[in-house]
């Protein structure tokens, strides 16, 4: 079947006919025939944002929440840049994300026309391919098969460009006939039993063997395969940050988050290992430390559906290619039963209580059990990145699958609010709360008026300590204590809501977290915690960067 649209009509069909429900963007002179065809559709909700920053943040966050492409939009040049920290951030986490920018019309490409920026240039190195369409006729296929690269293997962001007078053209729209163009990509092959066995062989050997998760489980949908191996070997699991909520916080079997801010027991655990099994994760330096120093005695089997990733920071003894669950499911069928006790009570002998070094007051552990209380578990948190996010990473109680969503890779302050409003439109049916540092949230607490207009309920808790809390601590650990343009000047957040029409609540006391926190959760709509914090509060335990997983900071170097 076939009718002649213009290219903005074949875009706004294709991502009809792909699944796209919902798309993040803003408007301008480049995009303007696409945002006149999208005017016709009323199958394509689109969610005005304040700044093209926040429409990629939000397409990744929906991208991550619903494991499908999360579409954003944005014109030529200005628009265009500001997509790059959100297109960067789903890069390195590995989230599938499609941006649709306008381009100058072809006549007046390279001539330095108004708005007229090479995108596919600067977004080269932040995307997992991207392309200039110059032929009306190929872009149909152009959107599809961005949407493909963007799921296929290891997940990631996409972006097509499209010139105005390629949007304003007339050509026939075929519905998706014939394959794609290009070859999809088959994924790597089925390991081979000879590697799988070597696998099982090193686990049943292992003394003191530890299995180590990254987002490629949540990705991949291993949860059970993870567990299954877990039980049945008794090996211990750690979750890297992204892996976080890729298996139950309060299982027997479960350590918690390894590296710069992991707890000394696990860490030290690492350090001990005879065998790690690192699967859909990254060897990241903030897991590491110093790789010379890294897990001395362990033998290292990494699975990863990248096989870039496979030896890049740490020598492994066997590698995997492959998506976590068909490997696990391989795996599982040939992995014979231990339980591992000596080991797992070795590790239980490292734990040792921690001082808190808090000074009283308003502490993180405080109100994050309370919103744990408060939402009995059942909310996805998108966090910022800061003090809060290592808080959050350390102590609240993910159960349930990929319900902790964050920065990891790039660490890109202002992700948290944007991205919880993806998240949100993804996950209509349960609370998410966005819990960013007073620095994050000031990048794009503009993303307000968006949840306002367009009805998107997201609740907002705001770690208020006056200061870029995570430089801070280490201006005072490693410089010498000159705080050089960390104190940070907020607004009064709960009158700033209250502009916007959203319910507010500042919060100074213990006594009165659990109360306001309550009141956010079941309040209709968006709704705004501010939570005032001590200021100088610090994230221990810490290995300085760098350092050795063996040698943690617990308290402030003096
Ligand atoms: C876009 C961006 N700019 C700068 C940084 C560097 N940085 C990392 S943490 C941090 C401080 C964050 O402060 P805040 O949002 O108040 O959170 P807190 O650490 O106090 O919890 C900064 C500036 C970053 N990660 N991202």
């Amino acid at each position: 079947m076939s009718e002649l649209l213009t290219g903005a009509q074949i875009i706004c069909r294709t991502l009809v006919d792909a699944g796209v429900e919902v798309m993040f963007g803003y408007p301008g002179g480049a995009i303007m025939p696409f945002y006149d065809a999208l005017h016709g559709h009323a199958g394509l909700r689109h969610i005005l944002v304040r700044h093209e920053q926040a429409a990629a943040h939000a397409a990744d966050g929906y991208a991550r929440a619903r494991n499908r492409v999360g579409v954003c939009v944005a014109t030529s040049g200005p628009g265009a840049t500001n997509l790059v920290t959100g297109l960067a951030t789903a890069h390195m986490d590995g989230s599938p994300v499609l941006a649709i920018t306008g381009q100058v019309g072809r006549p007046m490409l390279g001539r330095d026309a108004f708005q007229e920026t090479d995108v596919v240039g600067v977004t080269l190195p932040v995307t997992k391919h991207n392309v200039l369409v110059r032929d009306i006729e190929d872009l149909a296929d152009d959107v599809r098969e961005a949407m493909a690269i963007a799921m296929e293997g290891r997940p990631g962001p996409v972006l097509v460009d499209v010139p105005k007078d390629v949007q304003n053209q007339k050509a026939e729209y075929r519905s998706r006939t014939e394959p794609l163009r290009r070859q999809r990509d088959p994924g790597p092959d089925a390991p081979d039993d000879a590697t799988v066995l070597e696998v099982a062989r090193l686990i049943a050997e292992a003394k003191r063997p530890l299995l180590m998760i990254g987002r490629g489980v949540i990705m991949s949908g291993a949860y059970a395969e993870v567990r299954e191996l877990a039980e049945r070997t008794g090996t211990p699991v750690i979750t890297t940050l992204l892996g976080i909520s890729a298996f139950p916080q309060a299982h027997d079997l479960h350590l918690g988050m390894p590296g710069m801010h992991g707890e000394v027991h696990i860490n030290k655990a690492i350090q001990a290992a005879d065998l790690i099994v690192g699967i859909g994760m990254r060897f990241d330096d903030r897991v590491t430390g110093n790789t010379a120093t890294f897990a001395p005695r362990a033998k290292i089997v990494h699975i990863d559906v990248n096989p870039a990733a496979i030896g890049l920071n740490v020598p492994v003894a066997v590698g995997i290619v492959g998506d976590a669950r068909r490997v696990l499911e391989r795996l599982l069928s040939i992995v014979t039963a231990r339980d591992c006790l000596p080991w797992r009570e070795e590790i239980e002998g490292l734990k040792h209580d921690r001082e808190e070094l808090f000074a009283g007051g308003l502490s993180p552990e405080v109100i994050l059990s309370a919103l744990a209380d408060v939402t009995g578990g059942r909310c996805t948190i998108v966090s910022d990145v800061g003090q809060h996010q290592m808080w959050v990473a350390q102590r609240y109680p993910f159960q349930r699958p990929n319900t902790h969503i964050t920065s990891g890779g790039l660490g890109a302050m202002g992700f948290a609010v944007p991205a919880a409003m993806g998240v949100r439109l993804a996950r209509p049916d349960e609370p998410v709360w966005a819990i960013s540092g007073d620095g994050g949230f000031q990048m794009n607490m503009a993303e307000m008026a968006t949840m306002v207009q367009e009805g998107i309920e997201v609740k907002l808790a705001v770690f208020n300590n006056g200061y870029l809390g995570m430089v801070r601590q280490w201006q005072q650990f490693f410089h010498g204590g000159r705080y050089s343009n960390t104190p940070i000047l907020s607004p009064d957040y709960v009158k700033l809501a209250d502009a916007y029409g959203i319910p507010g609540w500042r919060v100074t006391k213990a006594s009165d977290v659990t109360d306001a926190l309550r009141q956010a959760n079941s309040a209709p709509g968006p709704a705004l915690v501010e939570l005032v914090i001590e200021q100088e509060a610090n994230v221990f335990p810490m290995i300085v960067p760098g350092g050795s997983l063996s040698e943690p900071l617990e308290a402030a170097p003096v």
